[in-house]
């Protein structure tokens, strides 16, 4: 969109927040080289989640030490090399990992061009629940599943279903027309990434034109409804918090 006016369809509110690349801003940090982050969700806005872009020039690295933030991240375009404790594996697109809190993560070898999002909170333990280990995996690899019982509306789980892990990491992809089938309102939040197509996302008394590159943050509570548009399925990558009580 142009800036000439000053014009963008970036919306931040107290429930809810659509963040156009037209509006991205880099940060810097001493861990990342020829990697530039932009944190387009944080707790500076009312979120409990960070949601971080990384874009990656050849070679490029970035390292989260080990400390209370657990990560979950996913390679939408490019390649890289993630280590978590012992084990490292090249990610390709559709790649992701899990690094538990309490353990190092490490980015190297990235091609030019790389693009990660990366979701990171705090762990919240549970009873006497064991932490959760580090997962690598494959979302090209990951069958779809119909949302409702609804085939034109598939969601892939990424991460397991197990009560150690308190964040899950979804891709829902949905036929032009296909919908979320009601309008959701519900404690957990979400952060998202539109990786492919275009769709109207209403959140909170508001409806978006959204499109691939879109970053959306829903709140606690903050309703919220899709319908993808257009010739192409409507496709997007979000985070939920899981698996414990408010
Ligand atoms: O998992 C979910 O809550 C999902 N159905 N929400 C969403 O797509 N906005
Ligand atoms: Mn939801």
């Amino acid at each position: 969109m142009s800036a000439l006016f000053g014009e963008t369809r970036t919306r931040v509110t107290a429930s809810h927040a659509l963040i156009a690349a037209d509006s991205h801003v880099p940060s810097a940090l001493p861990d990342f080289e020829n990697a530039t982050p932009f944190f387009l969700i944080s707790p500076a806005m009312g979120a409990g989640l960070t949601q971080l872009l990384i874009r990656f020039t050849a070679r490029g690295k970035a390292r989260f030490s080990a400390d209370w933030m657990e990560t979950v991240l996913y390679v939408h375009a490019g390649s890289c090399q993630v280590r978590i404790g012992q084990k490292t594996q090249t990610l390709g697109v559709g790649g992701y990992a899990f690094c538990p809190a309490d353990m190092g993560l490490e980015i190297f070898g990235a091609r030019s061009g790389t693009a990660v999002t990366a979701f990171r909170k705090e762990f919240e333990p549970l009873d006497d629940f064991k932490a959760p280990p580090p997962v690598f995996g494959d979302a090209t690899k990951v069958k779809g599943k119909p949302f409702m019982d609804n085939p034109r509306a598939l969601l892939k789980t990424l991460l397991p279903e197990d009560f150690r892990y308190d964040l899950a990491m979804n891709i829902f992809t949905y036929e032009p027309g296909a919908t979320l089938p009601f309008v959701e309102t519900h404690i957990m939040e979400h952060g998202l990434l539109m990786l492919s197509g275009q769709g109207i996302y209403r959140l909170d008394e508001q409806y978006y034109p959204v499109h691939a590159g879109d970053v959306i943050w829903m709140a606690p509570y903050c309703p919220q409804w899709f319908v993808a548009m257009g010739d192409t399925p409507a496709s997007y990558l979000y985070y939920k918090n899981v698996n414990r009580p408010g």
